[in-house]
This record gives structure tokens, C-alpha cells and sequence, in this order.
């Protein structure tokens, strides 16, 4: 364990040290070209990392960041957790290693098994598991009892088909990853704007005069949206940035591309940068908004008369709404000083194309939507949507959230998407919402013998409440994964267990018709192919879109959907989702010559599309919680290292700490208030809705954070979100605020 200093530059040389260093401990040089010369090329693999959008122009340098080359390393690894693996590793032995541990165990390669009183998993032949599955959910009492989670590496056909099947089958019960990340931007965009995309495109970036990021981490967690913020920054647009941490990433890019980058020469990127206090968007924005409506009684093209009047509702309710608060009690909120705010009021004064970026620092608080929708106002009042170089851009997590949603992956299906899957398939599909991921986790924990399947993910990690989450699983009759790589979800099975391998982003699917290709969706709503260029390495790996086929035909039969068919040229797939999924007509055509389809977005072109056609203001009231003398409010996070659930070192080379995951960073002051001694642990602790939760073993780390706010990494402390504090209107988990104590003995 080594604690150093924080780096003030992101990329440059060092990240391109880091990801080959990465990749060849994983692969085999050729293999790593191999899969790096096609990775977010045309027609190529698309990066399993982030789903941020490729630029027009594909560098033949290589189009891909330090965190999508360990993306590729992880899952494209030449170690295989074979059946020898498993017949050697109990689950009991496997719970006590690390996440970092199981997942360097390789790729799975053969369908496993376990029942209940087995130690170990075995091998099972695909004709078992396709019986066993079908004739138990077939069994169940009611459709409801079956869950049916998906995380958002999925594919479009996947997840069309998935979709597909669990609503013949008669549930919505389709939590996914979306409820934990950015459910609360869908529920907040599609209320005051009518979609729940974001409106820019890449292109806006380079026009645009200013560009706020809240609560984002983008030199960790989307490096290659520091390339679009240099560019903008060129084209003159200044950059606002609001964050309780100082992130490596938007202080200053070195452009591995540039001479000067891969020199180690950063181009500096905030102009601006407030360690705002977690949790306290809503006072900041609603701060600017009150200066900028003061400033505007002198001079009015400070905000948008024209647009306000003619594009949205609300204004006069809001303005009022506003007046009501006081200034001094918004700006000490925040934790800010009166200057910065000023300043911030000056760059939003004069520029009027305005891109507001977030991600996961907004969403995941009680009053997440609220965190977005005040943002919206702010847009609004500027006239900052639908214009270029302007608009809403939420940042979206797995390669696929966004498409899978669009596919139908949703727990709240419309009814326009309902009756259209009725009229395409002539069948009844379920019209009574189904459980998201809390609902589903107090369900299967509260009645135990629920089906739990789960395309990709890692349900028990990505999830509050570990020890509860772990005890939903294991109530279940039947677990189902559908994983690459082993994780701590399948050591948890229920009475029988099934790990079912699939093929990944970087493997070739091979169906009847020939090689297969895929299509995903970005964050900006463009949908393109990815296909891989790896032999598959067992003969036992098949493809998502099969081993649904497989599953839905001895559930639910060939009659509505002839499911061979479809899985023999994923072309007939693609033509099924043209005949459901609006913006999809001609998808087969369209995608013709490696092409990219655009999907509608009315918010784009200045057209608002909920219930009432306008652009929404929101009145949105002051997160309320209280902080004793001895609480901290803790956010939960990503090192450098890791996508989610999967770690893939045990480093934090930005924020300088190195070979220890279990850190609280905090405050000097605090550390002085609480009489901390750095040498040795510390345990937080919490006690919510009854229950008492605590993460022992901790080490402090002092480090640049506002007073009474923590960082520490996700998964490690999990335990302590509880799982019923969650967003409002969204359910989203509030895992970034977390009221926890804590000591030391
Ligand atoms: N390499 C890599 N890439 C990834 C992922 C990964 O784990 N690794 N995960 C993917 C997924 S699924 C997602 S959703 C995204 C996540 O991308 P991010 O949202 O960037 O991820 P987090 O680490 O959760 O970072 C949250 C940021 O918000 C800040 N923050 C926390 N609370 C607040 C607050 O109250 N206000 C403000 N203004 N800021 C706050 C934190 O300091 C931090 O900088 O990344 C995606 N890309
Ligand atoms: N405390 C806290 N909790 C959080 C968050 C947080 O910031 N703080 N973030 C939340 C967010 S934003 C998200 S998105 C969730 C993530 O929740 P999930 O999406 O459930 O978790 P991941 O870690 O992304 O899933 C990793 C697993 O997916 C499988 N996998 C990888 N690639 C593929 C593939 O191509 N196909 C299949 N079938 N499987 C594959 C592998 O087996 C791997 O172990 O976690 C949430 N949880
Ligand atoms: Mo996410």
C-alpha cells in the first residue's frame, strides 16, 4: 500500500504505459493488436467500457482510452476458469477471496451447476439447462415469480429478444442496471422535456461556449470525452466543473495523439472548479439562476425571453418559487465562496450555447431527480436546448444502457410500447408494471423461491445492502447468470445455480448464416454494429441472442415467435425490432456499408415531446437531511481500476493511492476533529430503518474533500446503502449520500 500525492493531468504517456502493461499481462501481443485495430473502428468491436460516442473521424492511431484497453484485457483474457477450476474451488473457499481475485480467474467457458448441498459447481450439458430452466419457470405459480435482471453490456438483438420472451411469458419484471445509474436523468428529462435521452450530439461539443460537468469522472470513467472537451476548448468554449473532489481528468488532458500530450504536456481543461459539498447541486444551481434573474432585470438578454415564452411553461411559478429563498443560505450550502459564485454567474451570463454534463455525482441522492431537473431550469432559462452546441448531456455508464432501454428492458414498459409488441406478435403482453432492482431484491428476500436470472451483471456487488442482497439470492429456487467472467454473484446460488458462459464484444459469433454482427446504442442516441474477431475458446460458448432463443422456446414455446429462426441470421431479429421499436424502420438497410442510424430526438431539434409539448419548469425543493456533530456524509465511487463490479487492479493512480481499495478519503479537519490516528483502522458504521450495517478495517486517507464529506470505493462498502434509501420518483439507491459515523479502537 503506497499513499502519494494527486495527479493534476490525466492520459498522457503514463496511461499508455498502464494499459499495455495491462493487456499483455492478460493477452498475447498479436491478440491485443488484433482486437485494439478494430476497437471502435467502423464495422469493428465496440468498446465494452463507457458508451460514449466515436467522433466522425476514426484516428487510425487507435480510438480508444487507457480504461476501454483494460476493458478489452479483461474480458478477451487468455486464462480460462475452466470445469478443472471449479472442480477444484468450493464456493465457500471462492467467497473468501477478493473481487479482484475472481475475476482474474479467466474467462468461463462451459455451463456450470450447482444444487443445493453441493460444495462445488459442475459441468452441464446446454440441452439440461435449457430443460431444467424451462420446465421450472413453466412451474411457477405466476408469471411474477420470475426476475429477470439485465446489466447494460447487452446487445440490442439481446435485449429485443430477452424482452420479448419474459413478456410472452407474462411479467415485467426486468429490473436492470439503469434503476442504479441513470434511472433518475430518464425520469427527470422525460417529465420536463419528453425523452429520457440526452439531446447533444458530439458535434455540439465542438460548437458550444460553455460546458458544465457535474458530478462526473470522465478522465476515469469516459477518458475519450476528454479529447471532445479539449477540442471545445480550442474552439473557445470554457468549462465549469462541479465536483467535491479534484479530479485528475478535467484539471488538464495530455493528449496521447498530440506531441505535446504523449510528452506528458497537459492541455488545461476547468476554468472553473467548485468542490461543491455532496450533495448540494440543487442549492448551487438554484444560486446561479436567482443571480442570473437579478442580472437579467438590467440587462434582459441574459436569459431567453423568446424562448421562455415560446417553448416552455412554468417560468412565472418558477421565478417566484425562487424569490421565496434566500441567497446566503443557497451560496453557505454549498460550501462555495460568494466570489466563485460570482464567477460562475459571469460565465453563464454571457453564453448563451450551454452544455450541461452529469452522471452518477447527480443521480444516486434521494433527490436525484430533483438534481436534474433544477439543472434543466437553468438550460431553459438560458434558451440552451435544442440548439447546436447546446443541450442536456446525462453521460451513460455500460456501452449498452441506453439501447437496451430503447429494446424495452424496462420494468415500466409504455403502453404505446406494449400495444405495439401486441399488434407485431398478436399476443397480450402484461400490462402491470413489474419490480426495478430494490423491488426485486425485497421480493425475492421477503418470498423466497423466485426465479433470479440475470443477463450479464453482478446483481449482489452492484447492489446496497450486501448482506441483505446476498440473503435475497440465496432465497431464490433458481438462480441464472449469464456471465463471461466469475463474480461474486454466482457464489451465492439458490437452491440450484446455474453460470451459463456467453460469448463477448471481442468473440465471433457463428450462427447458421455465417459470422454475426451486433448493434448497440450510444449516450447520444446513435446505434452502429460491433463485432468481434476472436475464435470463440470452447465449443461450449454460445452467443446471448441464442441461449434466449434457447431458453424462450422451452418456456414459452415457437408459437408466437419461431425463436430458431431468428437465432439462424440475427438479420431476422433486427427485422422484428424495425417492426416494434420507433426510429428502428429499415434497421437491416440502414445499417448497410458499417452506417449509423440517429434515433428521434425531439428534444434536439427544439421539440418538446411530454404530455403538454413544452419545455417544463420545475420547482424543486432543497435536499432536507441533517448532519449531527459526529456524522459524515459519504459518497460511494470508482478508482481508476475497476468498471463496477470488476476490479481490475488495486490501484488509484489519479487520486495517488496504490494497492488498497479499502480507504476513506476525508477531510484534515476532520481527521483532527475525530482524533483519528492514520496508522490505524477505522470502522463506519450506520444504523437505518432499524438496521445497524458496518464496514470495518478502513484506512484514512487525507485528501482535498469538503468538510463532513467521505469517498470511499464501491463495492467494498456497499453494506452500508441502505436499500431503502433511494431516490424519489426514480427508486434509484442514494449510494453517493450515505450518512455514516466513525471510530477507531
Ligand atoms: N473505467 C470505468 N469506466 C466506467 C465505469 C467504471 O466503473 N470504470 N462505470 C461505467 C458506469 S456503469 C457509469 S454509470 C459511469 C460512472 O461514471 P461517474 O459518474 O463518473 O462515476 P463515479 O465514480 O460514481 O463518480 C461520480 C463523480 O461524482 C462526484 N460526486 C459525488 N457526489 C456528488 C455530488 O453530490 N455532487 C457533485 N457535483 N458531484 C458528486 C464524485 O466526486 C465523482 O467524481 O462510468 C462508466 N464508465
Ligand atoms: N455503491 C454504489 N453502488 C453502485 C454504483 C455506485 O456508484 N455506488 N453504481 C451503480 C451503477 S451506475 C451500475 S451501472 C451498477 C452496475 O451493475 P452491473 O451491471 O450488474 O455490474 P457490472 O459490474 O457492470 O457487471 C459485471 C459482470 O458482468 C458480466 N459481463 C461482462 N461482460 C458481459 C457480456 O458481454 N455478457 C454477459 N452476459 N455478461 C457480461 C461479467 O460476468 C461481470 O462479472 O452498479 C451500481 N452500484
Ligand atoms: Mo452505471
Amino acid at each position: 500500500m503506497k499513499i502519494g500525492k494527486p495527479a493534476s493531468s490525466a492520459a498522457g504517456p503514463k496511461a499508455v504505459y498502464h494499459a499495455m502493461e495491462k493487456a499483455f499481462q492478460a493477452m498475447k501481443v498479436n491478440k491485443t493488436f488484433k482486437i485494439l485495430g478494430t476497437l471502435n473502428q467502423k464495422g469493428g468491436v465496440d468498446c465494452p467500457g463507457c458508451a460514449w460516442p466515436d467522433p466522425a473521424h476514426r484516428s487510425k492511431l487507435g480510438e480508444y482510452c487507457e480504461n476501454g484497453v483494460k476493458a478489452i484485457a479483461e474480458e478477451a483474457i487468455d486464462k480460462n476458469a475452466d470445469a478443472a477450476f471449479f472442480a477444484k474451488h468450493s464456493i465457500l473457499e471462492m467467497r473468501k477471496q477478493s473481487d479482484y481475485w475472481l475475476g482474474h480467474q479467466g474467462r468461463l467457458t462451459q455451463p456450470m451447476v450447482i444444487r443445493k448441498g453441493e460444495t462445488h459447481y459442475s459441468p452441464v450439458d446446454w440441452n439440461t439447462v435449457f430443460e431444467t430452466i424451462g420446465s421450472k419457470l413453466k412451474s411457477l405459480p405466476t408469471p411474477d415469480d420470475g426476475i429477470f435482471y439485465t446489466s447494460g453490456r447487452t446487445s440490442n438483438e439481446a435485449a429485443f429478444l430477452y424482452q420479448l420472451f419474459v413478456r410472452i411469458f407474462g411479467t415485467n419484471n426486468m429490473p436492470d442496471c439503469s434503476n442504479m445509474c441513470h434511472e433518475s436523468s430518464g425520469v427527470a428529462l422525460s417529465h420536463t422535456l419528453g425523452i429520457g435521452k440526452g439531446s447533444v450530439k458530439l458535434e455540439d461539443f465542438y460548437q458550444s461556449e460553455l460546458i458544465l460537468i457535474f458530478g462526473q469522472n470522465p478522465g476515469t470513467n469516459h477518458p475519450r470525452m476528454l479529447s471532445a472537451l479539449k477540442k471545445a476548448k480550442d474552439n473557445g468554449a470554457k468549462i465549469v466543473v462541479i465536483n467535491p473532489l479534484k479530479e485528475a481528468g478535467l484539471l488538464s488532458f495530455e493528449d496521447p495523439q498530440t506531441v505535446s500530450g504523449f510528452l506528458g504536456i497537459g492541455a488545461p481543461l476547468a476554468d472553473l472548479y467548485l468542490q461543491v459539498r455532496i450533495n448540494e447541486d440543487v442549492a448551487l444551481v438554484q444560486a446561479i439562476a436567482k443571480k442570473l434573474l437579478e442580472r437579467s432585470k438590467n440587462d434582459p438578454s441574459i436569459i431567453d425571453q423568446d424562448f421562455i415564452q415560446g417553448k416552455t411553461d412554468g417560468f412565472e411559478v418558477y421565478r417566484n418559487s425562487l424569490e421565496q429563498i434566500d441567497t446566503g443560505t443557497l451560496i453557505s450550502r454549498t460550501g462555495l465562496e460568494s466570489d466563485q459564485i460570482e464567477e460562475f454567474v459571469d460565465l453563464v451570463s454571457k453564453r448563451n450555447k450551454i452544455i450541461a454534463c452529469w452522471a452518477m455525482g447527480l443521480t444516486q441522492h434521494v433527490n436525484a431527480v430533483d438534481n436534474i431537473q433544477e439543472i434543466v431550469n437553468l438550460l431553459l432559462l438560458k434558451g440552451s436546448i435544442g440548439k447546436p452546441g447546446a443541450g442536456t448531456c446525462p453521460v451513460r455508464g455500460h456501452s449498452n444502457v441506453q439501447g437496451d432501454r430503447t429494446m424495452g428492458i424496462w420494468e415500466r414498459p409504455s403502453k404505446e410500447f406494449l400495444d405495439t409488441l401486441a399488434s407485431t406478435f398478436k399476443f397480450e403482453p402484461p400490462r402491470k408494471h413489474g419490480v426495478d432492482v430494490v423491488g426485486a431484491i425485497e421480493l425475492m428476500h421477503d418470498k423466497p423461491g423466485k426465479v433470479f436470472m440475470s443477463m450479464g451483471g453482478n446483481l449482489l456487488s452492484a447492489a446496497p445492502d450486501t448482506s441483505f442482497t446476498t440473503k435475497a439470492l440465496e432465497n431464490c429456487a433458481m438462480t441464472i447468470h449469464v456471465s463471461t467472467k466469475l463474480n461474486r454473484s454466482h457464489l451465492h446460488p439458490g437452491e440450484i445455480g446455474f453460470i451459463l458462459p456467453c460469448l463477448g464484444r471481442t468473440d465471433i459469433i457463428q450462427e447458421k448464416s455465417g459470422i454475426q454482427k451486433l448493434t448497440v446504442e450510444n449516450s447520444m442516441g446513435m446505434v452502429h454494429s460491433t463485432q468481434g474477431n476472436q475464435p470463440a475458446r470452447s465449443e461450449y460458448l454460445l452467443s446471448e441472442p441464442h441461449i434466449i432463443s434457447q431458453i424462450a422456446s422451452r418456456t414459452v414455446g415457437n408459437e408466437i415467435v419461431d425463436w430458431h429462426s431468428l437465432i439462424d441470421n440475427y438479420d431476422n431479429i433486427r427485422d422484428l425490432i424495425a417492426k416494434s421499436v420507433k426510429g428502428f424502420e429499415s434497421f437491416n438497410e440502414k445499417l448497410k456499408g458499417n452506417s449509423i442510424l440517429e434515433l428521434p430526438n425531439g428534444p434536439r431539434e427544439g421539440k418538446f415531446t411530454n404530455d403538454i409539448g413544452k419545455a417544463r419548469f420545475t420547482i424543486n425543493s432543497l435536499p432536507d437531511y441533517q448532519l449531527e456533530e459526529d456524522d459524515l456524509m459519504m459518497m460511494t465511487i470508482r478508482s481508476h481500476d475497476q468498471f463496477n463490479t470488476t476490479i481490475y487492479g488495486m490501484d488509484d493512480r489519479y487520486r495517488g493511492i496504490y494497492g488498497i481499495r479499502t480507504v476513506v478519503l476525508m477531510n484534515k479537519n476532520d481527521i483532527s476533529f475525530f482524533n483519528l490516528d492514520l496508522e490505524k483502522p477505522v470502522t463506519l458504521y450506520n444504523e437505518y430503518g432499524g438496521k445497524n450495517r458496518k464496514v470495518e478495517g478502513l484506512t484514512i486517507v487525507p485528501y482535498d474533500i469538503p468538510s463532513k464529506c467521505i469517498a470511499t470505493y464501491f463495492p467494498e462498502c456497499n453494506e452500508l446503502v441502505p436499500l431503502q434509501l433511494k431516490a424519489r420518483k426514480s427508486n434509484t439507491p442514494a449510494s453517493k449520500s450515505v450518512k455514516v459515523k466513525i471510530i477507531q479502537s
